[in-house]
């Protein structure tokens, strides 16, 4: 296979249910993957799909009056809907019920069938049908539960056949410790190493109880049990057991990355390899293998309602902010937990404080003094330099993060350089430089735009359409098939820039109209609506009457005022309010207003606002403060 392809794999998901986040997790860390290794240069194939055969999908149709087609059918478009929603560039979704796949499987079958490594025989034992996999009893328990997922398992006693999958027990040890990355993180390769090493028995490979499979070559009576079934979508889908697609086949066979949850370890660590050493195909070259995400520290369940739809969750926070938060917030290598607060609290501070005002700021600030066109500089000073130093050890450490598929770290890195190059610009105060030193201004314009087409660039795979928006604002369109890593890593910061001012990149939560804020929760199942408060809830919320004695506009923003506000006893507080729509600074100076004054602090623009002003909205849309109608004491508590 050419060094320069990248085949990477998601599981394919059972045709039960709509794709929840826990599928999205699975799916989005492929796209990431292809996504980079195209950024590196590489032509990239990226599959995934649904596995649509078995008991589960049989019995879960026939409790609905369905067949088994029409039903894995009713969910396919729900897939294909999320996936597009979360701009997941797959290049082939395969059904297991495709009659191709049919065909292929069935010639892998033969072949083993030809060789000797699949023998008929009885199974009498216990299968978990939740998790579409015999079950070894231990202990004293004579109708065990499942071993993976403790649920009770039932009896199957039926003619079957076997694949020799004790044979290759030493091979597979051999692998392992000759290839000590094929399973990432390092971990769960030991699972796999001991489960192994406590003995192989042979695998149960067909079902004759039921009909909804693959039917075994020469002998229909019985079914592949799924899971080979399913397995062997990963060769099928390029081309497996097809002549006329031989060449197509070897040029992407072996997967260089397959990714896969861990509940699913074994049957990719251990029966698939041993699958293909009969089969005398090469083994993948990686497997990545996440933890399990629980929805505010507890597990993702219909029974608990918690079970977070991937659709309402883009809905609410946009399909890339939620794509950005999963991996920045959830390392792979661990379980992770999904909460709405962090999220929220991520796209507020990571996205729009951090990156998007970032452009925001210097977007503005260049349009302002009539700056569009940002030449590169001559003679860098050396405060430029250093970003620009900074920018190259950021690639360098990101790719290594990147590499190791090591997300979280790659992106904290990342913000490391975001928050060198916000530093930069408010301690160069271009808006001061403006005015002052012409030469300097467009220095920090420039420096400020070479780093933001490089750290677009580099959060490409995370955040694809939302990146492509900022590099436009810099007037560079980008194509993944002219970028690459290599060139940002050789970049001399030599490029001409076209600003464009263009719509918030990501919106503040707490800018959010309260009823989408409200709707934006999904993982909570719907309050019921109360129509009253108590008498506690309006006493919680501290009113006060105050004078604004100082108000200045914030040069780093077009809405926001800052104030000093006076509240007698309660002495002076700093308030930020979004009205410059509407007001001057110089038109609130002196001017009494009502305020919230136990609201949290929270930051803006870097500086911490202690409280909130009341404004009440006219027919116009223009926001007016609400007044005591005569004068009154500052501090005094509204009631
Ligand atoms: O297992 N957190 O399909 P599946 C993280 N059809 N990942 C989760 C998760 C969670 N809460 N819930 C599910 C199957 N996943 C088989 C695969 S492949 C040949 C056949 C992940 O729909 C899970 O870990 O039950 C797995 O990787 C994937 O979703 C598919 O789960």
């Amino acid at each position: 296979m050419a060094q320069n392809t990248f085949y990477v794999t998601t599981p394919i998901y059972y045709g039960t249910a709509k794709p929840h986040l826990g599928s999205l997790y699975s799916t989005l860390i492929a796209d990431v993957e292809s996504r980079w290794q195209q950024l590196n240069g590489k032509e990239t194939y990226f599959l995934t799909g649904t596995d649509e055969h078995g008991q589960k999908i049989m019995q879960a149709a026939e409790k609905v009056g369905k067949t088994p087609q029409e039903f894995v059918d009713s969910f396919i478009a729900a897939y294909q809907e999320a996936w597009n929603t979360y701009h997941i560039d797959y290049s082939q979704f395969i059904r297991t019920t495709d009659p191709r796949h049919i065909q292929r499987v069935q010639a892998l079958i033969s072949k083993l069938l030809a060789q000797g490594d699949i023998y008929k025989g009885s199974y009498d034992g216990w299968y978990c049908t939740p998790c579409e996999t015999y079950v070894t009893p231990g202990g004293q328990k004579e109708n065990p539960d499942c071993t993976d997922c403790g649920r009770p398992t039932e009896k199957v006693s039926e003619e079957t056949y076997f694949f020799k999958l004790s044979k290759y027990q030493d091979k597979l040890l051999e692998w392992y410790k000759a290839h000590p990355d094929f399973v990432a993180p390092k971990e769960r390769l030991n699972e796999v190493k001991s489960f192994v090493e406590s003995g192989l028995k042979d695998l149960s490979m067909s079902r004759t109880t039921i009909s909804w499979g693959v039917p075994f070559p020469n002998d229909p009576e019985h079914v592949v049990y799924v899971w080979v079934d399913a397995l062997c979508n990963y060769i099928t889908a390029i081309g497996y057991g097809d002549d006329a697609e031989k060449k197509q086949f070897e040029k992407w066979w072996p997967a260089n990355l397959q990714v896969l949850g861990k509940d699913i370890v074994r049957f990719h660590a251990v029966y698939w390899p041993a699958l293909l050493m009969a089969a005398e195909l090469e083994l993948p070259k990686q497997l990545l293998v996440h933890g399990w995400i629980q929805v505010d520290s507890q597990k993702m369940s219909k029974s608990l309602g918690n079970v977070v739809d991937p659709i309402e969750l883009a809905d609410a926070y946009g399909a890339e902010a939620v794509r950005y938060y999963l991996l920045r917030k959830i390392p792979v290598n661990t379980d992770g937990n999904f909460s709405t607060g962090d999220l929220e609290q991520c796209i507020t501070s990571d996205l729009a404080n951090d990156l998007g005002n970032l452009l925001h700021r210097m977007v503005s600030l260049a349009d302002r003094y009539g700056r569009h066109e940002i030449a590169p500089v001559e003679v860098w000073s050396s405060k430029a330099v250093h970003l620009r130093d900074e920018s190259w050890n950021a690639i360098e450490e990101y790719k290594m993060h990147m590499q190791a598929h090591e997300f979280h770290l790659a992106l904290a890195r990342l913000w490391k350089f975001i928050n060198k190059v916000n530093a930069y610009f408010h301690e160069q105060e271009p808006w001061k430089l403006a005015k002052s030193d012409p030469h300097a201004f467009l220095e920090v314009l420039s420096a400020t735009c070479h780093s933001l087409r490089i750290i677009a660039a580099l959060l490409w795979p995370i955040m694809p359409t939302k990146m492509e928006e900022l590099l436009r604002s810099l007037g560079h369109t980008f194509d993944i098939k002219k970028e690459s890593i290599e060139s940002l890593e050789l970049g001399t910061w030599r490029q001409t820039f076209l600003l464009k001012k263009m719509d918030t990149l990501f919106q503040k939560i707490e800018e959010k109209p309260v009823e989408e804020t409200t709707k934006s929760a999904p993982e909570k199942a719907p309050e019921k609506k109360e129509d009253y408060i108590k008498i506690d809830d309006v006493i919680k919320v501290d009113l006060r009457v105050g004078t604004i004695t100082s108000a200045e506009s914030v040069p780093e923003s077009e809405k926001l005022i800052k104030m000093q506000v006076d509240f007698g006893d309660l002495g002076t507080k700093q308030i930020f309010a979004g009205v410059r729509k509407w007001y001057q600074p110089e038109d609130l100076l002196g001017k009494q207003g009502t305020f919230v004054v136990n609201l949290k602090p929270r930051k803006m623009l870097g500086q911490i606002s202690e409280g909130m002003m009341l404004f009440a909205e006219d027919a116009a849309g223009k926001l007016h403060p609400v007044n005591p109608e005569g004068l009154v004491p500052n501090g005094v508590r509204l009631r």
